[in-house]
């Protein structure tokens, strides 16, 4: 659909109107909404992503952000309306930045009560439609937990439904709402953004410094990135990179600017060799390890004692998603992948997956003696799985 027609059919009723006016409150002129951007920074190499910030011009020229709306946007028409222009002007500059050469991914905020509207996918789709040279890996939604989600099963069905697309999703201001732990166990997310108000206390509060590691944990024991928003100091810097987040966004490195200014930096960034932090040195293999030896055990002891196999663990299709199989793609990977025998650790691993794969079919089938066997086999190549990971180096095991 054109995007002049979607806008006609997204402006707010006479009614939505008239409620806003009579609240007195600060609604801003679509017309003048202009896309900032912030470049965000992986922590082995350069600039990976830029964060597109919605702002408006008033008469004088001045630029105000959507804070200033807030309590405006917070409703169905204008949240739809402000939606569907940052959505077109983001992935009209994705699109324009990918066939130039310029290979970076665009995030953009979409606002909880926009997600469950109706329209969202339908949006979505048309806008995509209109622009289909973009590249849906290189599109992130951030989806903010301070405002709360009208209905959290329609935000997940709405996500899942962008994650089929190739979207990617993010939880933006972590650890700042009150159900942030439940948003992250709920919903499928590829990012997670730490609340800059703890990035900013962490070394002066204890408290703060504790949530930002345990989010950076959780983030590494799941093989997601984790973004540290509003990133101002060198010390901030170093103490994130120590604890192993994967991205760094804030002052530090660069202020939201115009898409052309962002682009020069960023080329700017990519010709000059940018400089790769040390990995952290915080390692999660005694945890990851203690894990995977008490799921392994159930595994065994449910077929010993009670003579089945239960689904929920170590499925082949799961190879990738469980606990052991999360990290080693991503942080056990970034740590040990230069030791020799990470790639035996990664074979037994598979294994292991295919065994108890083979042993429920035969439990199936009938066949138990068989399943016995191959649950022998399994006990085997997990005792070896296990003795390799603890064979990994010691100390800070990189
Ligand atoms: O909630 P969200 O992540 O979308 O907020 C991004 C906002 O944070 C932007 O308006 C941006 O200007 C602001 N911001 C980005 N980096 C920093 C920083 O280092 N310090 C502060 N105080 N604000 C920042
Ligand atoms: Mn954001």
């Amino acid at each position: 659909m054109p995007l002049l027609a979607v806008l006609r059919s997204v402006s707010p009723s006479a009614e939505a109107q008239a409620d806003i006016a009579c609240r007195g409150l600060r609604v801003p002129d679509p017309d003048t909404l202009t896309l900032f951007y912030q470049p965000i920074k992986s922590t082995t190499g350069g600039f990976e992503c830029v964060e597109a910030l919605a702002r408006f011009r008033d008469d004088t020229g001045a630029l105000a952000g959507p804070a200033s709306f807030a309590p405006a946007l917070d409703t169905d028409a204008h949240a739809r309306l402000l939606g569907v222009r940052v959505m077109e002007a983001a992935f009209a500059q994705a699109e324009a930045w990918h066939l130039d050469g310029l290979d970076i991914r665009v995030c953009m905020n979409v606002s909880p009560r926009y997600l469950n509207d109706d329209s969202f996918i339908a949006d979505l789709d048309a806008a995509l439609g209109r622009h289909p040279d973009i590249l849906p890996g290189r599109i992130e939604f951030e989806i903010t937990e301070t405002a709360p989600i009208p209905s959290l099963e329609r935000a997940e069905e709405s996500l899942q439904e962008c994650i089929t697309r190739g979207i990617r999703v993010a939880i933006d201001d972590f650890g700042a709402g009150s159900a942030s732990l439940s948003y992250l166990q709920r919903l499928s997310t590829h990012t997670v953004k730490i609340d800059q108000k703890f990035v900013s206390r962490m070394i002066d509060f204890p408290k703060d410094m504790a949530i930002v590691a345990g989010i950076i944990t959780a983030g590494r024991m799941l093989g997601i990135d984790i973004v540290a928003e509003g990133v101002e100091t060198t010390d901030q810097e170093s103490l994130l990179s120590t604890m192993g987040v994967s991205h760094l966004q804030g002052f530090l490195y660069a202020k939201p600017m115009p898409s052309i200014e962002v682009e020069k930096r960023i080329r700017d960034c990519q010709r000059t060799e940018s400089r790769r932090m040390k990995p952290a040195s915080i390692n999660l293999v005694d945890t990851i390890v203690a894990g995977h030896v008490h799921r392994t055990n159930l595994f065994i002891k449910t077929f010993n004692d009670r003579g089945f196999l239960p689904d929920h663990l170590l499925d082949v299709t799961e190879v990738d998603n469980c606990h052991l199989g999360r990290w080693l793609k991503s942080d056990g990977a970034r740590h040990f992948s230069c030791q020799p025998v990470f790639d035996d650790i990664q074979v037994l691993h598979e294994a292991l997956h295919r065994l108890a794969r083979e042993a429920k079919l035969c439990m199936v089938g009938g066949r138990t003696g068989k399943a016995r066997a191959l649950i022998r086999v399994f006990e085997e190549t997990n005792v070896a799985l296990v003795s390799r990971i603890e064979s990994l180096p010691a100390g800070t095991r990189q």
